[in-house]
């Protein structure tokens, strides 16, 4: 069979394409799944030998310069279209410059900041790891071993392939790798916050896929839970700024904790704003759940390399969105993360104020 007429139609039919849209649709005709071309090449089975080997080159030739002519009008019909885009789109640049510089700091960024002043005071150093983190880091060194029913609640976004050492690679769910890390490479003692992003397949008016987590870890002699409230309750009091903050501590489980804390902080609604402070238990008060924390499992000192029997520690972590959001009067999470210009001219901060303990940890621009 001759394909040269079919071959010709198809190639003039291309050139003649004067938009993407219609290229495309010339595309799908010859060469989609139930393209023309397509089907010719689904004759090639029905062939006895012999024939194919007559007609298989000449229909594959036959798609192969269609593919090509498909490419370079492609090409021709982008460029044009950049060239047209280029033409009608210009800057004056003898307009003025804008009257005062217009970005603003992330309230995100700026209660990391603030977070990091607080806890620099309290002698805390600032740890950071990898966001790409394998399970060993991310659970087994935590208590979690594989089949640990935690490990689900996670929601953890894995990579298709392991690593050199064939282990399952993830994004971090928690920063507390970072801890397990700075364990085996520090030893004891240690006093350190692990700031930054965390990722967990979660996604709704009070989740995001990727959120921010403070975390601390102390290890040292004779570490006990008196330790672990005095040092919460010196954190909040200077990150909100407030001495009648009070404190809620309700028993919980954590697999690398034991025993385990939930803190609540005593917050009033005035207004729409939320205030921190004042006993939660008076009317028109609520307790809000800010952090979580305990006393570092044995299992998990050991894992970073350290002597349970020798050494002990307590640990938190505390989410840092919901903790913005508690501070500022936000109230939709999801408005973080939409970088909308308006919302961020709002809640935004200046760049010049940067959070001191001297100046104050967070005064609005
Ligand atoms: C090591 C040992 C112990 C970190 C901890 C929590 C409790 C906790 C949540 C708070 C809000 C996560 O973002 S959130 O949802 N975290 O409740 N985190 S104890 O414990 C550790 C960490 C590292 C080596």
């Amino acid at each position: 069979m001759d394909y040269a007429a079919t071959g010709q139609e198809a190639l003039s039919r291309i050139a003649g394409a004067d938009d993407l849209d219609t290229l495309e649709a010339l595309r799908v005709e010859f060469l989609g799944k139930q393209g023309s071309i397509s089907g010719l090449l689904k004759t090639l089975g029905k062939l006895d030998p012999e024939e194919r080997k007559v007609e298989g080159p000449k229909i594959h030739a036959l798609r192969e310069s269609v593919t090509e002519a498909l490419a370079s009008r492609k090409d021709v019909l982008e460029t044009a279209a950049l060239d047209a885009r280029l033409a009608s789109e210009t800057i004056d640049l003898s307009l003025p410059a804008p009257a005062a510089p217009r970005g603003v700091v992330h309230p995100i960024s700026q209660v990391m900041d603030e977070l990091a002043e607080v806890f620099a005071d309290l002698g805390f150093a600032v740890a950071t790891g990898p966001e790409i983190e394998d399970d060993w880091h991310n659970f087994t060194a935590l208590n979690m071993p594989e089949s640990h029913p935690a490990r689900a609640m996670h929601d953890t976004f894995y990579f298709p392939d392991r690593n050199d050492a064939g282990r399952e690679m993830l994004l971090r769910t928690h920063t507390s790798p970072v801890q397990v890390r700075t364990m085996l490479s520090q030893g004891a003692p240690l006093r350190i916050v692990a700031p930054g992003r965390v990722y967990r397949s979660d996604s709704d008016a009070t989740h995001t896929p990727m959120f921010h987590q403070i975390e601390g870890l102390v290890i040292d002699k004779g570490i006990h839970l008196g330790h672990l409230k005095w040092t919460l309750e010196a954190f909040l009091k200077a990150f909100f700024e407030r001495d009648d903050i009070v404190l809620r501590l309700r028993p919980s489980y954590f697999p690398f904790t034991e025993p385990s804390v939930e803190v609540d902080v005593g917050y009033a609604n005035q207004g729409g704003r939320r205030v921190v402070g004042g006993s939660g238990d008076a009317p028109g008060h609520a307790w809000m759940e800010v952090l979580g924390c305990g006393m570092v499992n044995r299992h998990v000192i050991a894992a970073g390399g350290i002597d349970p029997d020798e050494w002990q520690g307590f640990a938190f972590g505390i989410g840092v969105d919901r903790l913005a959001m508690l501070k500022y009067g936000m109230d939709d999470l999801r408005a973080f993360f939409d970088g909308d210009v308006r919302w961020l001219s709002h809640y935004g901060f200046s760049a010049l104020d940067v959070p001191t303990l001297s100046g104050g940890v967070g005064t609005p621009a």
